[in-house]
Protein backbone atom coordinates (compact mmCIF):
# COMPACT_ATOMS: atom_id res chain seq x y z
CA UNK A 1 0.00 0.00 0.00
CA UNK A 2 1.25 3.30 -1.04
CA UNK A 3 1.24 6.02 1.50
CA UNK A 4 -0.47 9.12 0.29
CA UNK A 5 2.13 11.63 1.72
CA UNK A 6 5.60 10.34 1.57
CA UNK A 7 6.84 11.96 -1.45
CA UNK A 8 5.88 15.22 -0.18
CA UNK A 9 7.61 14.27 3.41
CA UNK A 10 10.44 13.78 1.88
CA UNK A 11 10.41 16.99 -0.32
CA UNK A 12 10.18 18.82 2.70
CA UNK A 13 12.79 17.44 4.79
CA UNK A 14 15.64 20.15 4.19
CA UNK A 15 17.96 17.81 2.81
CA UNK A 16 19.33 18.29 -0.20
CA UNK A 17 17.82 16.15 -3.07
CA UNK A 18 18.46 14.96 -6.83
CA UNK A 19 15.95 13.70 -9.45
CA UNK A 20 16.56 12.18 -12.74
CA UNK A 21 14.01 12.80 -15.58
CA UNK A 22 13.08 10.45 -17.88
CA UNK A 23 11.86 11.34 -20.73
CA UNK A 24 10.69 7.81 -22.58
CA UNK A 25 10.74 9.19 -26.16
CA UNK A 26 14.45 9.58 -25.36
CA UNK A 27 14.54 5.95 -23.89
CA UNK A 28 14.35 2.19 -24.66
CA UNK A 29 14.02 -1.06 -21.86
CA UNK A 30 17.46 -1.64 -21.58
CA UNK A 31 18.49 2.42 -21.05
CA UNK A 32 15.35 2.45 -18.84
CA UNK A 33 16.72 -0.65 -16.58
CA UNK A 34 20.33 1.71 -16.64
CA UNK A 35 18.98 3.84 -14.96
CA UNK A 36 17.01 2.72 -12.27
CA UNK A 37 19.41 0.15 -11.02
CA UNK A 38 21.82 3.27 -11.50
CA UNK A 39 19.33 5.32 -9.29
CA UNK A 40 19.23 2.31 -6.38
CA UNK A 41 22.68 1.73 -6.13
CA UNK A 42 23.90 5.95 -6.09
CA UNK A 43 20.87 6.91 -3.80
CA UNK A 44 18.54 8.95 -6.34
CA UNK A 45 15.78 10.61 -4.29
CA UNK A 46 13.00 10.58 -7.14
CA UNK A 47 12.94 9.32 -10.64
CA UNK A 48 10.81 12.36 -12.65
CA UNK A 49 9.13 10.29 -16.05
CA UNK A 50 7.33 12.74 -18.65
CA UNK A 51 8.24 15.08 -21.07
CA UNK A 52 6.15 17.62 -23.02
CA UNK A 53 5.02 15.23 -25.98
CA UNK A 54 5.10 11.83 -25.33
CA UNK A 55 5.13 9.89 -29.06
CA UNK A 56 5.21 6.44 -27.42
CA UNK A 57 2.58 4.41 -25.57
CA UNK A 58 4.82 2.22 -23.41
CA UNK A 59 4.37 3.90 -20.25
CA UNK A 60 2.99 0.83 -18.13
CA UNK A 61 6.05 -0.95 -19.40
CA UNK A 62 8.67 1.51 -18.89
CA UNK A 63 7.33 2.58 -15.60
CA UNK A 64 7.26 -1.30 -14.42
CA UNK A 65 10.61 -1.84 -15.17
CA UNK A 66 11.58 0.86 -13.19
CA UNK A 67 9.66 -0.17 -10.40
CA UNK A 68 10.93 -3.67 -10.83
CA UNK A 69 14.66 -2.04 -10.80
CA UNK A 70 14.65 0.39 -7.74
CA UNK A 71 12.60 1.29 -5.21
CA UNK A 72 12.89 4.90 -5.94
CA UNK A 73 9.34 6.68 -6.01
CA UNK A 74 8.69 7.19 -9.70
CA UNK A 75 6.85 10.72 -9.80
CA UNK A 76 4.99 11.53 -13.11
CA UNK A 77 5.98 15.03 -14.75
CA UNK A 78 2.82 15.27 -17.60
CA UNK A 79 2.96 17.05 -20.52
CA UNK A 80 -1.17 16.45 -19.96
CA UNK A 81 -3.68 14.19 -18.92
CA UNK A 82 -3.20 11.53 -21.10
CA UNK A 83 0.50 11.09 -19.36
CA UNK A 84 -1.63 9.54 -16.09
CA UNK A 85 -0.52 6.13 -15.33
CA UNK A 86 -1.21 4.47 -11.63
CA UNK A 87 1.71 2.52 -12.23
CA UNK A 88 3.80 5.38 -11.01
CA UNK A 89 4.03 6.50 -7.31
CA UNK A 90 3.01 10.31 -7.51
CA UNK A 91 1.91 12.97 -9.95
CA UNK A 92 3.26 16.39 -10.16
CA UNK A 93 -0.31 18.31 -10.25
CA UNK A 94 1.10 21.24 -12.57
CA UNK A 95 -0.51 24.41 -12.96
CA UNK A 96 1.59 26.60 -15.17
CA UNK A 97 1.31 30.08 -13.24
CA UNK A 98 4.38 31.64 -14.62
CA UNK A 99 1.78 31.26 -18.44
CA UNK A 100 -1.06 32.87 -19.79
CA UNK A 101 -2.83 29.78 -21.11
CA UNK A 102 -5.95 29.02 -19.16
CA UNK A 103 -5.78 25.42 -20.56
CA UNK A 104 -2.46 25.09 -18.45
CA UNK A 105 -3.53 27.24 -15.54
CA UNK A 106 -7.03 25.33 -14.82
CA UNK A 107 -8.18 23.49 -18.14
CA UNK A 108 -5.95 20.52 -18.35
CA UNK A 109 -6.50 19.50 -14.45
CA UNK A 110 -10.18 19.65 -14.73
CA UNK A 111 -10.10 16.69 -17.55
CA UNK A 112 -7.82 15.37 -15.52
CA UNK A 113 -9.42 15.73 -11.79
CA UNK A 114 -11.34 12.16 -12.42
CA UNK A 115 -8.59 10.05 -12.96
CA UNK A 116 -6.71 11.68 -11.03
CA UNK A 117 -9.04 10.83 -7.61
CA UNK A 118 -9.07 7.43 -8.86
CA UNK A 119 -5.67 6.89 -9.65
CA UNK A 120 -4.43 5.94 -5.99
CA UNK A 121 -1.29 8.52 -7.01
CA UNK A 122 0.02 10.84 -4.64
CA UNK A 123 -1.07 13.85 -5.94
CA UNK A 124 1.60 17.05 -5.37
CA UNK A 125 0.00 20.41 -6.52
CA UNK A 126 2.74 22.32 -8.29
CA UNK A 127 3.49 25.63 -9.57
CA UNK A 128 5.18 25.71 -12.73
CA UNK A 129 7.09 28.42 -13.60
CA UNK A 130 9.05 28.73 -16.63
CA UNK A 131 12.10 30.69 -17.04
CA UNK A 132 13.94 31.92 -20.03
CA UNK A 133 17.16 30.14 -21.09
CA UNK A 134 18.60 31.51 -24.41
CA UNK A 135 16.26 29.44 -26.68
CA UNK A 136 12.83 28.11 -27.43
CA UNK A 137 12.35 24.62 -25.47
CA UNK A 138 9.67 22.28 -26.05
CA UNK A 139 7.85 23.08 -23.50
CA UNK A 140 7.50 26.74 -24.47
CA UNK A 141 6.88 26.11 -27.93
CA UNK A 142 3.98 23.48 -26.37
CA UNK A 143 2.55 25.59 -23.81
CA UNK A 144 2.21 28.31 -26.01
CA UNK A 145 3.23 30.44 -23.24
CA UNK A 146 5.87 33.52 -22.85
CA UNK A 147 8.56 32.27 -20.10
CA UNK A 148 9.60 34.67 -17.05
CA UNK A 149 12.95 36.80 -18.43
CA UNK A 150 15.90 35.54 -16.58
CA UNK A 151 16.70 39.10 -15.24
CA UNK A 152 13.13 40.08 -13.98
CA UNK A 153 13.48 38.33 -10.27
CA UNK A 154 10.55 40.42 -9.41
CA UNK A 155 8.79 38.84 -11.50
CA UNK A 156 9.62 35.24 -10.61
CA UNK A 157 9.27 36.04 -6.79
CA UNK A 158 5.73 37.30 -7.01
CA UNK A 159 4.78 34.60 -9.46
CA UNK A 160 6.04 31.94 -6.51
CA UNK A 161 4.85 33.81 -3.79
CA UNK A 162 1.30 33.78 -5.54
CA UNK A 163 1.31 29.99 -6.03
CA UNK A 164 2.01 29.54 -2.84
CA UNK A 165 -0.78 31.86 -1.55
CA UNK A 166 -3.27 30.07 -3.78
CA UNK A 167 -2.05 26.71 -1.67
CA UNK A 168 0.20 24.95 -4.17
CA UNK A 169 2.72 22.58 -2.48
CA UNK A 170 5.73 23.05 -4.25
CA UNK A 171 7.06 25.36 -6.78
CA UNK A 172 9.38 23.99 -10.19
CA UNK A 173 11.43 26.53 -11.95
CA UNK A 174 12.12 25.07 -15.09
CA UNK A 175 14.55 26.22 -17.86
CA UNK A 176 12.95 23.22 -19.86
CA UNK A 177 14.77 20.29 -21.03
CA UNK A 178 17.82 20.68 -22.83
CA UNK A 179 17.89 24.81 -21.60
CA UNK A 180 21.56 26.91 -22.81
CA UNK A 181 21.26 28.74 -19.65
CA UNK A 182 20.41 27.15 -16.02
CA UNK A 183 18.38 29.90 -14.13
CA UNK A 184 20.68 32.11 -12.32
CA UNK A 185 21.53 31.63 -8.82
CA UNK A 186 20.31 35.19 -7.89
CA UNK A 187 16.52 34.88 -9.36
CA UNK A 188 16.68 31.27 -7.62
CA UNK A 189 17.90 32.57 -3.62
CA UNK A 190 15.51 35.50 -4.09
CA UNK A 191 12.40 33.07 -4.58
CA UNK A 192 13.58 30.94 -2.19
CA UNK A 193 13.75 33.70 0.52
CA UNK A 194 10.25 34.59 -0.23
CA UNK A 195 8.71 31.45 -0.01
CA UNK A 196 8.30 28.82 2.62
CA UNK A 197 7.16 25.97 0.02
CA UNK A 198 10.06 23.31 -1.40
CA UNK A 199 11.79 24.66 -4.61
CA UNK A 200 12.76 22.30 -7.51
CA UNK A 201 14.90 24.20 -10.40
CA UNK A 202 15.70 21.71 -13.56
CA UNK A 203 16.72 23.01 -17.20
CA UNK A 204 20.48 22.56 -18.96
CA UNK A 205 22.08 21.31 -15.72
CA UNK A 206 25.05 19.47 -17.10
CA UNK A 207 28.08 19.99 -14.66
CA UNK A 208 28.45 19.27 -10.85
CA UNK A 209 29.35 22.49 -10.20
CA UNK A 210 26.64 23.76 -11.63
CA UNK A 211 24.23 21.53 -9.38
CA UNK A 212 26.48 22.64 -6.53
CA UNK A 213 25.42 26.47 -6.98
CA UNK A 214 22.09 26.15 -8.03
CA UNK A 215 21.76 24.31 -4.54
CA UNK A 216 23.58 26.77 -2.33
CA UNK A 217 21.34 29.36 -3.99
CA UNK A 218 18.47 27.53 -2.16
CA UNK A 219 17.27 24.43 -4.27
CA UNK A 220 15.86 21.96 -2.40
CA UNK A 221 15.63 19.92 -5.52
CA UNK A 222 17.92 19.31 -8.53
CA UNK A 223 16.18 17.58 -11.55
CA UNK A 224 18.26 16.16 -14.35
CA UNK A 225 17.39 15.23 -17.62
CA UNK A 226 19.53 15.64 -20.64
CA UNK A 227 23.04 15.65 -18.94
CA UNK A 228 22.20 11.81 -17.97
CA UNK A 229 20.57 11.00 -21.17
CA UNK A 230 24.07 11.83 -23.20
CA UNK A 231 26.41 10.73 -20.36
CA UNK A 232 24.72 8.26 -18.00
CA UNK A 233 28.19 8.34 -15.60
CA UNK A 234 27.40 11.20 -14.88
CA UNK A 235 24.51 10.36 -12.83
CA UNK A 236 26.80 9.14 -9.90
CA UNK A 237 29.18 11.98 -9.82
CA UNK A 238 25.86 14.45 -9.43
CA UNK A 239 24.63 12.41 -6.85
CA UNK A 240 27.39 12.58 -4.83
CA UNK A 241 28.03 16.35 -5.37
CA UNK A 242 23.97 17.48 -4.29
CA UNK A 243 24.20 14.61 -1.40
CA UNK A 244 27.31 15.83 -0.21
CA UNK A 245 25.94 19.47 0.99
CA UNK A 246 23.88 17.96 3.61
C1 LIG B 1 13.21 19.67 -17.90
O1 LIG B 1 13.88 20.30 -15.73
C2 LIG B 1 13.94 19.29 -16.67
O2 LIG B 1 11.87 19.88 -17.67
C3 LIG B 1 15.33 18.79 -16.93
O3 LIG B 1 16.01 19.52 -17.92
O4 LIG B 1 16.77 17.76 -19.53
O5 LIG B 1 17.88 20.01 -19.46
O6 LIG B 1 18.21 18.38 -17.62
P1 LIG B 1 17.30 18.88 -18.66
Amino acid sequence: MKSKSAIYQKLINRKKKFAVLVDPDKSDPQRIKNIAISSEKFAVDFIFYGSSLLTQENHEKFISIIKDNCSVPVVLFPGNYLHINRKADGILLLSLISGRNPDLLIGKQVMAAPYLKSSGLEIIPTGYMLIESGKTTAVNYISNTIPIPSDKEEIAICTAMAGELLGLKLIYMDGGSGALNTIPASMIQKVKENISLPLIIGGGINFSSQAKEISLAGADVIVVGNAIEKNPSRLSELSDTIHSLN
